[in-house]
C-alpha cells in the first residue's frame, strides 16, 4: 500500500505546481551570509549521536531499549542545554493497546519570541514490514535511518547552538511513537495512528501557547546519496519555508540532494503540526523514485541499520539546519 495522503483537490492543484529549476551557477556566487554565519557542523560527531542510539537496540515505547536511549538523549542535551523537558504522554495505538511516549525537548533562549523548531522522531519501528523476508515482518527494526539519522543530527545542531548562542530563540524537539502505525495488509489502516508523539506535542505543546515562526521535520535524512524532494505536504502548508530551505541548500552548494521536484505528500508529523498547531512546518524527507514505497530501499526492513548510513549526506542536512538557524533574525 502506499504511504501517501490524498490531499483535497485545492491540494492537489497547489502540488501540481512545479517550481522552476534553479540555476545552480547563480548558487556559487551567493555563498555568502549561510555559510559565512554559521559554526561549523561536525558529522563525525552526529555520526557517533547515531550509533549511540541504534546501540541501545530497537527504541520501540515499552523496552528498555527505549527508556536507556531516552535517558542518555536527555542527559546528553542537557549537558548543551538548561532548558530539557521530557513530556511524558499515554498514546492508544491501532490496537488499541496503550504505550508510555515520551517527547524530548531542548530549548535554547527560552525567552525570546521569535524562534524556529527543528525536530526528529526518535522511537523505532516494531515491524520490518517491508523486509523481503516475509519471517521478519512483526521483528522491530534499528531504525538507523528511520529515526536515529534525523535525532543525531539534531544533538549536533544542539552542541553548535551550544558552542555559538544564536540570534533566534530555538528547540529541538525530539517526537516518540512516530512509527507504530498498523503493520501492513491490516484492514481499514488509518493514518492517524502514525505520529502519536507530534499529535500529543501540537495538542499539548511543552509551553502554554507556544508559538514559533516555523518547523523544519528531519526523517530519513542519512542514506547515502539521499535525494530530498519538495514533499507536498510541506509545499501546501508551508511553501515560503520549503522555498527558504532549498534556496539556502543551494547556496551551500547542495542543489544535489535538494533538488526541486516536488512530490507526493506523506502522512508525517509535519502535517499535525500544521493542521493542529498551526506552525508552518515542512518536511525534510527523502524520496526514492526508484522504489514502489517512494522511500528508502531499506524503509521498514532489517536493513535499515548503521550500515546504511553515510557521512555526507547527514553532514549536508547539518550544515543546512545550521544555515537557517543562523540567517534568521
Ligand atoms: C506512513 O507510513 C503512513 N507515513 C510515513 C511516515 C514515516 C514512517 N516516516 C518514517 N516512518
Ligand atoms: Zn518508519
Amino acid at each position: 500500500m502506499k504511504k501517501i495522503i490524498l490531499l483535497s483537490a485545492s491540494a492537489i492543484m497547489m502540488l501540481a505546481y512545479s517550481c522552476k529549476p534553479k540555476n545552480s551557477t547563480e548558487a556559487d556566487n551567493s555563498k555568502d551570509k549561510a555559510v559565512i554565519e554559521s559554526p561549523a557542523f561536525n558529522s563525525d560527531s552526529a555520526y557517533a549521536y547515531v550509533s549511540a542510539q541504534v546501540a541501545f537496540g530497537p527504541r520501540v515505547p515499552g523496552t528498555k531499549a527505549h527508556d536507556g536511549c531516552a535517558k542518555w538523549m536527555v542527559e546528553k542535551l542537557r549537558t548543551f542545554s538548561k532548558n530539557v523537558v521530557e513530556q511524558k504522554f499515554k498514546a492508544r495505538l491501532w490496537d488499541g493497546k496503550t504505550v508510555n511516549g515520551n517527547n524530548i525537548i531542548a530549548s535554547f533562549n527560552p525567552e525570546n519570541k521569535v524562534r524556529v523548531f527543528l525536530s526528529a522522531h526518535w522511537d523505532s519501528r516494531p515491524y520490518a514490514d517491508h523486509d523481503a523476508d516475509e519471517k521478519n515482518h512483526r521483528t522491530p527494526i534499528d531504525g538507523a535511518n528511520d529515526g536515529a539519522s534525523g535525532v543525531g543530527i539534531l544533538i549536533e545542531v544542539a552542541r553548535q547552538l551550544s558552542i555559538k548562542n544564536p540570534t533566534i530563540g530555538v528547540d529541538i524537539v525530539l517526537f516518540d511513537v512516530e512509527d507504530w502505525g498498523e503493520p501492513e495488509g491490516t484492514e481499514s489502516p488509518k493514518e492517524d495512528n502514525w505520529c502519536l508523539g507530534s499529535q500529543y506535542w501540537a495538542r499539548n505543546p511543552h509551553v502554554q501557547g507556544y508559538k514559533a515562526r516555523f518547523g523544519i521535520l528531519l526523517d530519513m535524512v542519512g542514506a547515502a546519496n539521499a535525494e530530498f524532494a519538495k514533499e507536498g505536504g510541506s509545499m501546501y502548508y508551508a511553501p515560503d519555508v520549503m522555498n527558504k530551505v532549498w534556496d539556502i541548500a543551494g547556496q551551500l552548494g547542495f542543489s544535489n540532494y535538494f533538488v526541486s521536484r516536488t512530490n507526493n505528500g506523506i502522512t508525517d508529523d509535519h502535517i499535525y503540526i500544521n493542521k493542529i498547531a498551526s506552525i508552518p512546518t515542512i518536511d525534510i524527507i527523502q524520496h526514492d523514485l526508484t522504489t514502489q514505497s517512494g522511500f528508502n530501499k531499506h524503509w521498514h526492513t532489517l536493513n535499515d541499520n548503521m550500515s546504511n548510513i553515510n557521512k555526507e549526506t547527514i553532514a549536508v542536512v547539518g550544515k543546512v539546519c545550521l544555515a537557517v538557524v543562523y540567517q534568521e533574525k
